[in-house]
């Protein structure tokens, strides 16, 4: 948390206030008797819910399963992982190319299932990277990313990566508004409101394989744009957005960005987009941006610039396409609810949580109840004529809503860390529950569906202090379980959570579990470089490169010993793992490698970059126990002189061959 100089809380002391973060009273316990029987998941038993949460800072996405809170895989997506060897072996590098090089690290926020009809179809999650702007799309059966999209024009990718009810797009909004792409970004900060603009991209999903391609941009003035939700049912051709920073602020913006009353909710009209896009209507503009894609039958990564030409949609030539709706200050959250009616938005600064109803938007559009002047040539909707209603004292610092399939929201408060349920309809307030501390996202199972699975909700707390055995000036941030089933949330569970957890995805385990991949069919493996038996392993030399073509199996690499690598050479291992069965990945480490480890899943190939510092006998093992005689599985490598004349061989137990 930012400290707030003395000037600048004079300035704005509801502000300032607002930004720092209260401990609830009460911290001791809040559990009922009977909470942990309704966690406990016995031995042997799964869980119920599958829950994919952001990593945060960490770039990765994690995966628990609910109701027990335990952590079940981390699946590496923005950032290197060398326990998986991600970003390290030659396949995944690619997938983290970007066009500013390979950018090992990203802030990953938020998380969308796919959804067919608006129901959650359990094909693929899609995760946001904030910093180096890109989308990334899960494969639900592999559990690995299998595609990552650059979005060009744009800082800070935030509002992203939210999909329309039958995944026909996924989107990504600007947060921090940029000059477009190019040489003539080359100005004065100075110039924010003449040169810097906001950019939505339109990532489109093919409904079969997933493959995500950039449509189209709208093209918006400067502010910043926060989340995204999508409309539902009667709102399906409708894309909601919040926007802070009307101001235009480029400097200072804890202060500057706070001064209007209202900002924004910023309607999207979708499908028109799409239709002026379709037909030839945006400026056909030239962008460039990488686009990385995973081949599970190479088991190979490819990495794309792709340099085209994309329909552009400048909002305020477009009469009908966008209208802004006045949403008091700063909104962070912009939640659609079930029905596709309400659109609550949840304004950080605010004092009440304005509810807008999507009928009422579509009257004032009809009867154009817009405000005198006009933002950015876009018409501006009367407050008053879109609102359905306030949820007066709700709390401080509301940033996000989910709701359940009762016609019930629940709103996380940052700044009195709390959660509160309200009916939908009437804005009553039905209950409140104090965090632990300083909620940020919070999760209802399949809130931003059309159906909501409801019974649980987790609240994903920044600060976490005094609630675990401490760990130096580092605390795990935590998730809170509540059961929602009855009228009052009920606090289950807490525990810490990897990263820092903002939004994340709740569904059925049986959308899921049974399409998991087991091992991969080593007569599909279409990697150019797999040893499909034990036979087939040899060494390569083509001039300095040195290609090894090693099989691992239980419990020995093959070959075992390797001969004739010399200084200078830089050697390529291709690791094939020969086992046809569930859970035996086999790894593989060498000393001095600066590199990570291999960690090689059953019928697939991967490999590891070598190039020897030093001459001598180097080890390598397989770092993954896989059987009683894994200490075995491993093996020596020597490396002569530059200039010897050690020939190139290797072998396994009394079988020795040599280089041609
Ligand atoms: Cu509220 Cu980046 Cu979704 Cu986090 S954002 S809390
Ligand atoms: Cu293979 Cu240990």
């Amino acid at each position: 948390m930012a400290i707030v100089n003395k000037t600048v809380l004079g300035l704005i002391v509801f502000c300032a206030l607002s930004l720092i973060a209260c401990k609830p009273k009460g911290t001791g316990e809040m559990v009922s008797g009977d909470a942990a029987s309704k966690v406990y998941v016995a031995p042997g038993k799964y869980d119920e819910f599958y829950n994919f949460v952001s990593g945060g800072f960490s770039g990765q996405l994690a995966v628990y399963g609910l109701p027990s809170g335990r952590l079940l895989r981390v699946i590496p997506v923005f950032s290197v992982d060398p326990e998986k060897g991600w970003g390290y072996s030659e396949e995944t590098k690619p997938m983290l190319n970007t066009s500013h090089g390979f950018v090992p690290w990203d802030d990953l926020h938020h998380v969308q299932m796919s959804t067919t009809d608006g129901m959650p179809d359990g094909k693929w999650v899609f995760g946001n990277a904030n910093n180096t702007p890109r989308i990334a799309r899960i494969d639900l059966t592999t559990f690995r990313t299998a595609e990552i999209i650059e979005l060009p024009n744009t800082g800070g990718n935030h509002s992203s990566p939210f999909n329309t009810e039958n995944t026909e797009y996924i989107v990504g909004g600007t947060r921090f508004s940029v000059p477009d792409d190019g040489p003539s970004s080359d100005v004065s900060i100075e110039t924010y409101k003449e040169n810097f603009k906001g950019h939505i991209s339109f990532v489109s999903i093919d409904k079969a394989t997933g493959a995500m391609d950039l449509a189209f941009q709208l093209k918006t003035p400067g502010v910043n744009f926060d989340l995204a939700s999508s409309g539902k049912k009667k709102s399906h051709d409708w894309f909601f957005f919040s926007c802070y920073n009307t101001e235009q602020a480029n400097t200072l913006q804890e202060v500057n960005a706070s001064k209007n009353d209202k900002d924004f909710v910023m309607a999207v009209n979708w499908k028109m987009a799409e239709e002026l896009a379709k037909s030839g209507k945006g400026d056909m503009t030239p962008v460039s941006y990488a686009h990385n894609t995973w081949d599970e039958h190479a088991h190979t990564a490819k990495s794309e610039i792709v340099k085209k030409k994309i329909p552009i949609l400048d909002i305020s030539k477009f009469p009908g396409l966008v209208y802004f709706i006045p949403c008091p200050k700063s909104p962070h959250g912009c939640n659609v609810d079930p029905s596709g009616e309400f659109i609550v938005g949840s304004s950080k600064l605010a004092t009440v949580i304005p509810v807008f109803s999507f009928d009422k938007i579509m009257k004032a559009i009809a009867d154009k109840n817009f405000e005198t002047e006009k933002y950015a040539d876009v018409p501006v909707i009367k407050y008053e004529a879109a609102l359905h209603g306030e949820v007066k004292k709700p709390g401080l610092g509301p940033l996000h809503t989910e709701f359940d399939d009762k016609g019930n929201a629940y709103t996380s408060f940052f700044v009195s860390s709390e959660l509160v349920k309200w009916n939908l309809k009437s804005l009553e307030i039905i209950d409140r529950k104090p965090v632990y501390y300083s909620v940020g996202h919070l999760l209802v199972m399949g809130s931003n569906s059309n159906k909501p699975y409801g019974k649980y909700l987790v609240a994903y707390n920044k600060i976490t202090k005094d609630r675990y055995l401490p760990t130096g000036p580092e605390l795990a941030q935590s998730a809170q379980l509540f059961d929602i089933s009855g009228d009052k949330m009920e606090l289950l569970l807490d525990y810490p959570t990897i990263g820092e957890p903002h939004y994340a995805q709740g569904v059925p385990a049986s959308l899921i579990k049974d399409k998991s991949v087991k091992f991969f069919n080593i007569n599909d493996n279409k990697h150019p470089d797999a040893t499909k038996s034990e036979g087939e392993t040899r060494l390569v030399r083509k001039g300095n490169e040195v290609h090894v073509y090693m099989t691992e199996i239980r419990s020995h690499l093959a070959p075992d010993k390797i001969e004739g690598i010399k200084m200078g050479d830089v050697v390529y291992f291709h690791i094939t793992n020969l086992e046809q069965d569930w859970d035996v990945p086999h790894g593989f480490a060498i000393k001095g490698a600066n590199n990570g480890e291999l960690l090689v899943m059953p019928g697939e190939t991967v490999t590891l970059k070598w190039s020897p510092d030093r001459v001598g006998i180097f080890p390598m093992y397989c770092t993954d126990f896989c059987s009683a005689l894994h200490q075995e599985m491993s093996g020596y490598i020597r490396v002569s002189p530059k200039g010897s004349n050690v020939p190139l061989k290797w072998g396994l137990g009394d079988k020795e061959s040599t280089a041609k």
